[in-house]
């Protein structure tokens, strides 16, 4: 996620700073990296710390956007190649800069990719459908004929979700590991009974199996009906941290959105972070 901008113009003044997450960064640092793409007048990506910063020249001054290690290169070059365009018109026509401070969100935001795993009738589609905030998600075949839901308008920080709900297709097990490439977040449902719970080990087991995977989240689902085992109770019995959900429930859809910030937060190993990033649906 790229969690912060800079722009510094020629006589060393900071003129946007926007900060999109709770993660500090050294402004020091930042001084001494927009000294370093000045004095070198071209592109530079460096690890500073745990972030990775870029920054371009802007005439004489410079763009810098922070982000993740797992942030890849070109994504992040297109991205500041875009915030340094809109600067240069703003430059041009004075007015605009307000819009563009209010538009810099959307010009840096980057996809993060999630999956839905679980056997059928467990609640998949219901959480893609509690995320799109009630409307239904929308159904895409690729080529290799697996039937995927996604959502996509949902954002946490500068990340536009891009939830993924494999719809159950046992047959297309094999195809799971190229699917699930650059998935950062694995969520395997099931629906809290014992049988569900003791069912998704199988699956569990072939997730271990692939390491290009990241981390996988159990969400316990429909919590409301009687005998649902509690979250902590599935926890103990698949060994995974498990999140209890009801997504028939509209007021749920907060909670929804907390279980995928949390796994962010324990899988970057980010220290405590207030949710104040989440932007609803327009
Ligand atoms: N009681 C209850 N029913 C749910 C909940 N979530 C989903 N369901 C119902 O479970 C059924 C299967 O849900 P669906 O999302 O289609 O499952 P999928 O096959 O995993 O995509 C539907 O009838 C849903 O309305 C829940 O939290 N509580
Ligand atoms: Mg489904």
């Amino acid at each position: 996620m790229i969690h912060h901008v800079f722009i510094i113009d020629a006589r060393d003044t900071v003129v946007v700073q926007k900060k999109f997450w709770i993660i500090n960064v050294d402004k020091e640092e930042i001084r001494r990296f927009a000294f370093r793409v000045k004095t070198n007048q071209m592109l530079l990506i460096e690890e500073i710390g745990s972030i990775k910063c870029i920054g371009q020249p802007l005439g004489r001054g410079v763009v810098i956007l922070c982000a993740e290690f797992v942030d890849e290169d070109t994504t992040l070059m297109e991205k500041i190649e875009k915030v340094a365009f809109e600067f240069r018109r703003v430059i041009s026509y004075e007015e605009e800069f307000d819009a563009f401070m209010r538009k810099l969100d959307t010009y840096v935001t980057t996809k993060l990719k999630i999956s839905l795993l679980g056997h059928g009738g467990v609640g998949k589609t219901t959480i893609l459908h509690l995320l799109n905030g009630g409307k239904m998600p929308q159904t895409y075949i690729p080529t290799i004929g697996v039937d995927i839901q996604k959502v996509e308008r949902t954002r946490i920080g500068t990340y536009e979700l891009l939830l993924w709900d494999f719809a159950g297709q046992e047959r297309f097990r094999k195809l799971w590991k190229t699917l699930f490439s650059r998935c950062r977040i694995v969520f395997l449902v099931t629906d809290s009974t014992l049988e569900n719970v003791l069912q998704s080990r199988d699956i569990l087991d072939f997730l271990k199996e692939h390491d290009s995977l990241n981390a996988v989240v159990i969400i316990a689902n429909k919590q409301d009906l009687p005998g649902a085992l509690q979250p902590s109770i599935v926890q103990r019995l698949l060994g995974i941290k498990t999140f209890g959900l009801i997504a028939i429930d509209p007021n749920d859809r907060l909670k929804a959105l907390d279980i995928i910030q949390k796994s962010l937060e324990r899988e970057v190993d980010w220290t405590k972070m207030e949710i104040d990033t989440i932007n609803f649906l327009p």
